[in-house]
């Protein structure tokens, strides 16, 4: 159980580390300061119906109740140790479990816990302003409940700083709370990080494609041979799921609205669509070409050097690494990665040490692409002839292989004139924001009610009614 008698709820037996507590509670106000600058603008004295966790058991490890969110019981949660657990692949294959950082993984450890520390008050910042513009009282929780979790997403990498990397762990702490998403002096670290969320579509796309970056990133490090972090991944990875689903279900909504309105008035035409207060289902395409693209980027090069050494050294695995049936070191393998030649896409095999950044992407793409699928079903389901596809793995990328070059939609090669004449077609235009941002002028929060361009979930949070008063205002 969680002890939530302590200032800092924890599992850790926190009490027992007095100097780590001491710097834990140095940190805590630095973190609401940036809670109450950066957290959900107008937000903190709402009381929230939102679910806390309780346990890091498999079952019944969440509470739901009213919180302020500055109140919210933010703390330290490790999945119980396995006393028998093995570093799984790598060169130390075999060896127990680090519980200490080893000394000559000291700095690549701080930089990979670090990068994912950063995603995560980087994506409450993208989200401050959209209650200001929520489409419900049941939306507006969600989004307050996936805040709430990625800054306890936070906690638990500046725990591993605190506790694991000394002086040089706690500076890094305190500049995860100083960079700000988007910012030109200080950004984020990573690229998607730094894209604004201006609407809620975008907010669904975000939940759906990069927040399950963060699940297969999480997964990946939770096979690390480096103990606590793989235990703190896991129990990260129970609270990504829901915010997977809220940008699932999120879009599925839009989606579901906008062939209702098509059916019912028998329209095609997506300016005569919008007339009607609904999402078109080309800008939803443009939408998740974006989002699809720059969340792959998140994966890092093709070919990484860094990829193979954090495998090799046991500190970041693959997905589901000890489930594969290999010999967890690779040093015979192969892996596909393209490259752009003249103008072609070419496959290569490369060692499969170096492109395992590309396979995580490919493992991400399967799910991806299963996700879609499901929200074509809504599509087809209206007997509606509309497509919805996922874009060449090229297209619109800044990071890797495909980098530079200008590859269509469908894996053409192109010039930067010839790309640059379909932009519009491809991705979100300043008139499709436009459009998506005049839906969202104000904020629904009757309970019940649902803005004109979403259906209403087909349940509520925790078998509560729709209608039930998720946020209370005050
Ligand atoms: N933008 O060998 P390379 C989540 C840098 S999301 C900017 O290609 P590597 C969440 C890279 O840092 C999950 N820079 O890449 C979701 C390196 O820089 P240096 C977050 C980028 O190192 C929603 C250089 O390019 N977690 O949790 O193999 C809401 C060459 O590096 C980008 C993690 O990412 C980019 N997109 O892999 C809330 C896990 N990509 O050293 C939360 C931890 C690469 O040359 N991170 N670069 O200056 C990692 O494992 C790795 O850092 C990466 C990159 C997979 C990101």
């Amino acid at each position: 159980m969680i002890d939530y008698t302590e200032k800092i709820p924890n599992n850790v037996d926190l009490g027992r580390d007095r100097g780590l507590q001491r710097a834990l509670e140095h940190w805590q106000p630095a973190y609401m300061g940036w809670w109450y600058d950066m957290g959900p603008n107008e937000s903190h004295n709402y009381d929230v119906y939102l679910r806390t966790a309780i346990s890091v058991e498999a079952d019944g490890w969440a509470q739901f109740d009213y919180v302020k969110m500055p109140e919210y019981r933010w703390g330290i949660f490790l999945q119980p140790r396995d006393e028998k657990r093995e570093v799984n692949f790598g060169m130390h294959k075999g060896q127990a479990a680090w519980q200490e950082v080893p000394g000559e993984y000291r700095s690549t450890l701080r930089r990979v816990i670090v990068t994912q520390g950063d995603t995560e008050p980087a994506s409450v910042e993208q989200q401050r302003l959209l209650g200001s513009s929520c489409p419900s009282m049941y939306d507006l929780r969600n989004i307050f409940q996936v805040n709430v979790e990625e800054g306890r997403h936070l906690w638990a990498m500046v725990y591993l700083l605190h506790r694991y990397f000394g002086r040089d762990g706690r500076e890094e702490a305190e500049s995860l709370l100083a960079r700000r998403s988007g910012d030109a002096d200080n950004p984020r670290i990573l690229g998607a990080f730094n894209e604004p969320t201006p609407d809620w579509l975008a907010f669904y796309m975000f939940t759906f494609f990069t927040d399950r970056d963060g699940k297969f990133q999480l997964c990946a490090l939770a096979e690390s041979g480096f103990d606590p972090l793989a235990r703190t991944c896991r129990f990260m990875l129970t609270e990504e799921a829901h915010h997977m689903f809220v940008g699932e279900t999120g879009v599925t909504r839009i989606i579901k609205r906008t062939c209702e309105v098509m059916k019912e008035h028998k329209l095609e035409d997506p300016a005569q669509i919008r007339t009607l207060g609904v999402i078109d289902l080309q800008t939803i395409q443009r939408y998740l070409n974006f989002h699809y693209s720059v969340t792959l980027d998140l994966y890092g090069s093709d070919v990484s050097s860094n990829a193979a050494n954090y495998y090799t050294s046991g500190l970041k695995g693959r997905f589901r690494e000890t489930k594969l049936e290999d010999d967890h070191v690779l040093s015979e393998a192969e892996y596909p990665v393209y490259e752009v030649i003249g103008d072609k896409i070419v496959k290569k095999n490369v060692p499969a040490l170096t492109a395992l950044n590309e396979r995580l992407r490919d493992d991400y793409i399967e799910e991806i692409a299963d996700g879609v699928a499901r929200w074509q079903r809504v599509i087809d389901d209206a007997g509606i002839p509309f497509k919805l596809t996922l874009p060449h793995k090229g297209f619109h990328r800044a990071i890797g292989n495909f980098a530079g070059h200008h590859i269509g939609i469908h894996g053409e090669v192109l010039t930067a004139e010839a790309w640059k004449k379909h932009e519009d077609e491809w991705l979100p235009s300043a008139a499709d924001q436009k459009f998506v941002q005049s839906l969202m002028t104000g904020r629904v929060v009757e309970p019940g009610k649902f803005a004109n361009w979403i259906a209403p979930p087909l349940r509520g949070i925790n078998s509560k009614p729709l209608d039930f008063e998720y946020v209370r205002f005050n």
